[in-house]
């Protein structure tokens, strides 16, 4: 019945799969024959206006994804990643780690595929995560059928498919939460955390590669590089958060808690979008739980405390909603494990425009994506919940600066 509802949701046609692309023009029978291509070929078939002919599927049983899958990835450090963007820019540079960078994506992308062909049958046939694999095995087709970079007219195509790359996957995750919150029941709870840990980790690493290299790109072209690293001033950006979900909450539930942020507005150094994230998912909790603990009477305030210590930052969230009952306090780390009530889950129709927008809460992704986020770099997240009472969410992140790097590698 599952399988009916999402062929009826129509993801499943075979119209859906027309665009992927198995074959590019230098593929050939013959590898002796092979010519290499032009630049001009490369930028047709990597141009995004180029219309496709109806190609096809992924095959469950492609060598190259085995061949490619089983090759080992070449990690590098978080401290030779940040380097890379110091002068001197030269061309050398430029072109050294755009070769590593086109050796290691089809590889990384591969592992990738591989992990979603072992998921249950079932399970790879919704629609959600479906769709998702299908972006991960067609950038695998067009990172593998790059050539070698060699010069600055090669690179600057390899820089169009890493920015179109890049943008096709920005927003993958609402629609990868909501395709293993609609299949939960058909997943083990140890099973569906292993596979996002990897899943969600090997996304975080590939990316940061990824827009380092756009990012040494235009520091080549234009003179300054700058990093994947932002300088942040903790207070403002905390401040910033809150006041979007403020609003995120009154289009939800028609009205949110007020809230306040002290402690000192230090500026550190870190990835933004990914503390953004870390503090939106936290702050989200607490709103809400706030909110309905406030229903009948005044909505308690939520309390942000933002402190600096040595080479460390720490973002303290407080509410007052009531804490989190003991008997689920082992499980709100797990994926697609939630309080939220869902009624209408089973409407396809329904699923799809939701997926589009996510929601404030109910997949049940907040708080393992942001332990994971926060211990990708070293940080640290801990719940204390005081039942009755409410919640205490500590998140404790260390601040990356090129001569203080935490030792790991991407
Ligand atoms: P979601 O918000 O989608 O339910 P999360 O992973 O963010 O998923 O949270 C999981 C569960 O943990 C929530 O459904 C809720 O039961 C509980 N929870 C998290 N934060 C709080 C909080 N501040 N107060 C009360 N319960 C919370
Ligand atoms: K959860
Ligand atoms: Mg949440």
């Amino acid at each position: 019945w599952a399988l009916r509802r999402w062929m009826a949701s129509g993801r499943g046609s075979p119209s859906s799969i027309a665009i992927l692309g198995s074959k590019l023009p230098w593929d050939t029978a013959d590898p002796s024959t092979r010519e290499p291509p032009s630049t001009r070929q490369v930028l047709a078939i990597h141009s995004p206006q180029k219309t496709h002919e109806p190609q096809d599927e992924p095959s469950f049983y492609s060598n190259d994804i085995d061949r490619f899958a089983s090759k080992p990835t070449r990690p590098v450090t978080l401290q030779n990643l940040l380097q890379m963007c110091e002068p001197p820019l030269t061309r050398e540079k430029l072109l050294q780690n755009a070769r590593y960078l086109c050796r290691e994506r089809p590889i990384r992308y591969a592992k990738r595929v591989k992990l979603f062909q072992r998921l249950p049958f079932i399970v790879n046939s919704n629609p959600f995560i479906n769709e998702v694999y299908r972006m991960y095995y067609r950038n695998f087709e067009e990172s593998r059928g790059f050539p070698m970079v060699e010069t600055l007219e090669d690179h600057e195509a390899f820089i169009q498919m890493l920015t179109r790359h890049s943008d096709t996957l920005k927003h993958i995750m609402p629609q990868i939460a909501r395709g293993f919150f609609e299949t939960r029941m058909y997943f083990g709870t140890r099973a569906r955390q292993t596979f996002l840990d990897q899943l969600i980790s090997m996304r975080i690493s590939l990316r940061l590669l990824t827009s380092q290299h756009i990012a040494l790109h235009n520091g080549y072209t234009n003179g300054a590089c700058h990093s994947v690293i932002d300088r942040i001033v903790l207070g403002d950006t905390v401040r910033a958060c809150a006041q979007g979900v403020q609003t995120m909450c009154e289009m939800s539930y028609d009205s949110a808690p007020d809230f306040e942020v002290d402690g000192d507005a230090a500026a550190f150094h870190y990835i933004e979008p990914h503390l953004e994230y870390m503090v939106v998912e936290l702050l989200k909790n607490a709103f809400r739980s706030s909110l309905q603990a406030g229903q009948d009477g005044e909505i308690p305030r939520v309390l942000i405390t933002v402190s600096k210590g040595n080479g460390k930052v720490a973002i303290r969230i407080r509410d007052h909603g009531g804490g989190i009952p003991r008997r689920i306090h082992d499980k709100i780390f797990d994926y697609a494990f939630t309080t939220v009530e869902h009624q209408d889950s089973a409407d396809p129709a329904a699923s799809e425009t939701r997926a589009a927008e996510p929601p404030f809460a109910g997949l049940g992704f907040g708080l393992p994506m942001t332990k994971l986020y926060a211990e990708y770099f070293g940080g640290s997240l801990h719940i204390v919940s005081l039942e009755g009472y409410g919640c205490d969410a500590f998140l404790e992140l260390p601040s990356i600066k090129v001569d203080r790097v935490p030792a790991i590698t991407i």
